[in-house]
């Protein structure tokens, strides 16, 4: 049995538009009503997993879920489809952002020994909490062993989730028991606080973690404020380094200290504000990056390209390799049509440590299978959609045949 660290991109779907859905997310309010690109998004989206498969190994994927859902705007009411922000909902292709899929506790953190999963309820946004039933049809296919994985529930509400987007998980190495950071945001402040910490303890308890083995940390409200909706745009950790902004937390040093206190050996990797302001990261998602362990040894941080093109942030890297520290790659992807939505490499991807001989292989990517998902995504995704568009009944007959066209390549008809 060997557990490794596999990284579930989501694949763009094919109904991917800027509604500006997302208080509190400054790109997704920034973008609202452009044009948007889907076959360029999805393409992007593989690129990167191409480049991470050919680095790092394993890598999955899980496929975009139905959408229009008529079933929302029925909920809604009759005419809910003539006001713009809930036929965008309907639309939404926000799925794509797996690190808001579930939360995942690996089998060695767990009194049973199993692989927990808890879809997020993703409460906060009517766009996202229509996502959880269909997450969990998916989780429970690619995750349907049970010998090996437990695919809970989602939270009830009230208590927001917003899944990995807010966990953290410190270990010697994966396949090692490990020490699982939670972080809430404190609801009051100017943009919503979706993580709350009655979320945590709940997924903290259905996957049985230790109590001397978690961790709940609160969110600075200062980073909320300035558009961190998610920990994952202002810190990330792998095995024992924390990579994260000096203003990430509400109590700076009692955050580090509580993660210290249960895993002493923890390497903190900070970048001050005064070198990268909280705007610019946010800015540029050098958090929201894959902080990676790599098959040669140490790690690999795989960041937007709009790192690269930010002086304050790209002196700061090359400073930091410089230094010969645990982090000794920089990896720059261009996932420009997702960052457009608030969504960088790290948003794009669902960590899941297990022996990838358990997973359901129809979820597991090679390069026969990215080839198989490019050439659907050119011959079926939309190049554009225009806001107007989506009362459009001939694009929504492309958008579901579109995604009906790669359940049928994956032979993944469970999901049709
Ligand atoms: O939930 N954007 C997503 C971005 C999620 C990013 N995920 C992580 N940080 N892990 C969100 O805010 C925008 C949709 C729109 O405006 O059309 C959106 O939902």
């Amino acid at each position: 049995m060997s557990l490794v660290e596999i990284n579930f991109d989501g694949i763009v779907g094919p109904s991917h538009n800027y509604a500006g859905l997302s208080l509190g997310n400054i790109a997704s309010t920034k973008h609202q009503g452009d044009a948007s690109y889907p076959r360029a998004a999805a393409l992007q989206g593989v690129a990167k997993m191409r480049g991470n498969l050919a680095r790092f190994g394993a890598q999955g994927f899980f496929l975009p879920l139905p959408r229009p859902n008529h079933g929302l705007l029925q909920q809604l009411g009759p005419g809910a489809e003539a006001a713009p922000a809930l036929l965008a909902a309907a639309w939404s292709a926000s799925s794509m952002w797996t690190a808001n899929a579930a939360t995942v506790s690996p089998a060695p953190d767990t009194v049973d020994g199993k692989c927990h999963f808890t879809p997020a309820n993703l409460v906060t946004m009517l766009h996202r909490a229509q996502e959880w039933p269909d997450t969990k049809r998916q989780l429970d296919i690619a995750f349907g062993n049970t010998d090996h994985f437990v695919v809970h529930d989602a939270v009830p509400p009230t208590f927001g989730d917003e899944g990995a987007a807010n966990h953290m998980r410190l270990c010697a190495s994966h396949g090692e028991a490990g020490v699982e950071v939670f972080v809430y945001g404190r609801p009051g402040g100017k943009f919503p606080a979706r993580q709350h910490l009655e979320a945590c303890r709940t997924v903290a308890r259905l996957h049985g973690l230790a109590p001397e083995r978690t961790v709940f940390i609160e969110q600075n409200p200062a980073a909320i404020e300035a558009g961190a909706f998610h920990n994952d745009v202002v810190a990330v950790a792998n095995e024992d380094v924390i990579f994260a902004h000096e203003l990430a937390f509400a109590d700076r040093q009692g955050a580090y200290d509580a993660m210290r206190t249960a895993f002493p050996a923890l390497q903190v990797v900070e970048v001050p504000d005064s070198a990268v302001s909280l705007a610019e990261a946010i800015r540029t998602y050098l958090f929201n990056a894959q902080l990676i362990t790599r098959p040669q040894g140490g790690m690999a941080l795989v960041v937007p390209d709009e790192c690269r093109e930010s002086t304050a942030v790209w002196g700061w890297l090359e400073e930091m390799l410089a230094g010969n520290g645990s982090i000794r790659e920089v990896v720059p992807v261009n996932v420009r049509q997702s960052m457009a939505n608030g969504g960088g490499p790290a948003c794009l991807r669902l960590r899941v440590v297990a022996d990838p001989a358990t997973v359901d292989p129809r979820f597991l990517l090679d390069d026969a299978k990215a080839d198989t998902i490019e050439s659907v995504i050119s011959q079926h995704w939309p190049e554009q959609i225009d806001p107007a568009d989506l009362s459009n009944q001939t694009l929504e007959k492309c958008v579901v045949s579109a995604r009906q066209a790669l359940i049928t390549a994956l032979d993944l008809p469970e999901l049709g």
